[in-house]
């Protein structure tokens, strides 16, 4: 299986080479792809040094998989490109996840509907994909009516100029600002770009993937996502409305027994989920479950999870295992 990696240079091309590598991704030859500044640089994977190549050779090279995070410019033009020559995308922006004729997928919770016809397939925000790692067993045993989440995002999200800035911040260097304003003692109500509505694109992403995701529009999520000065993690604040009532220990059970997510929730002990736990690691981190008080059938938690990994390389990289196992490449 020859595979591409494109975007290869950037923070999250840089994790899924790194994934590919521990997972031991069944990759007879893998092709280095970036931007036309990077072509003719060398990266080591494997203990092997592969010179970057530019888009327009990686398209004639045919891979039979090609996972994106080149940004959505570079996915709407290219993705199409590797598509028609018979390469299954796998597409980290956000340039095709509400297409209605594209699959977004969360391995855990939709891969079953993937088959291989589908060419290019889109990887979700990471802020939602642990959001709806957390929501759909509860979804499935309560019912949603509505869900409201707060996040307290981690500036590797927005990319590496974001993690310089803070960087130079804490060690009061005068550099090149990703945001508007500080980040160091800060937090910034303020995600990616505003919209029309008042909201960020970064809240609206989570007020629809989930319901792409779940295949269900009954339910909706209000949000409010915020930058925070960390990197190893994105966290949320989330309350959930069900139709249905629920048991405390039992929400924790089913929490704990889906596969992906990890329960951290023990007030005795101080254990709840933190990204400086979580970085590094694969699994969604889930505590400080309990009853909100102020209304029936309603729940709070915290989530957290390390953006770059499940909330991008990983959740790829299991998409395309789950094509490979599946034979749909
Ligand atoms: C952030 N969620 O933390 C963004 C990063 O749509 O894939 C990923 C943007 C996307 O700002």
């Amino acid at each position: 299986m020859k595979i591409a990696v494109v975007g290869a240079t950037g923070m999250v091309g840089t994790v899924m080479l790194r994934l590919l590598e521990e997972r031991n991704f069944p990759a007879s030859e893998i092709l280095m792809v970036a931007s036309q500044n990077s072509v003719g640089k060398e990266i080591l994977y494997k203990n092997k040094s592969h010179k970057i190549i530019g888009l327009e050779d990686a398209v004639a090279a045919k891979p039979e998989l090609a996972i994106f995070s080149a940004g959505g410019s570079t996915s709407l033009e290219w993705a199409p490109k590797f598509a028609a020559a018979g390469t299954t995308v796998i597409d980290n922006s956000s340039a095709w996840r509400m297409d209605a004729d594209k699959k977004l997928i969360v391995p855990e919770i939709n891969a079953f509907k993937l088959n291989a016809s589908d060419k290019i397939i889109a990887n979700p925000n990471c802020s939602t994909i642990q959001l709806v790692m957390a929501l759909a067993p509860l979804h499935k045993k309560y019912k949603m009516k509505r869900v409201i989440v707060s996040t307290y995002q981690s500036v590797s999200g927005t990319g590496v100029k974001a993690v310089r800035q803070l960087e130079n911040e804490i060690a009061g260097i005068r550099g090149e600002m990703a945001y508007p304003y500080p980040i160091h003692k800060n937090a910034l109500p303020h995600c990616d770009v505003f919209e029309a509505n008042g909201y960020t694109k970064e809240e609206m992403k989570l007020a629809r993937e989930p319901q792409k995701i779940l295949d269900d529009r009954t339910f909706s999520v209000s949000a409010t996502a915020v930058r925070i000065p960390t990197a190893g993690g994105h966290s949320e604040s989330v309350n959930v409305e069900f139709a249905n009532d629920f048991d405390l220990s039992e929400v924790r059970r089913l929490l704990h027994e889906t596969p992906g997510i990890t329960v951290q929730d023990n007030p005795d002990t101080n254990t709840y989920p933190m990204p400086a736990y979580a970085h590094d690691k694969d699994d969604v981190f889930v505590g400080r479950i309990r009853r909100d008080e102020t209304q029936p059938n309603t729940l709070n938690m915290w989530i957290v999870s390390d953006n770059l990994r499940k909330g991008a390389a990983t959740n790829a990289i299991q998409i395309a295992e789950y094509l490979v196992e599946n034979d749909l490449v």
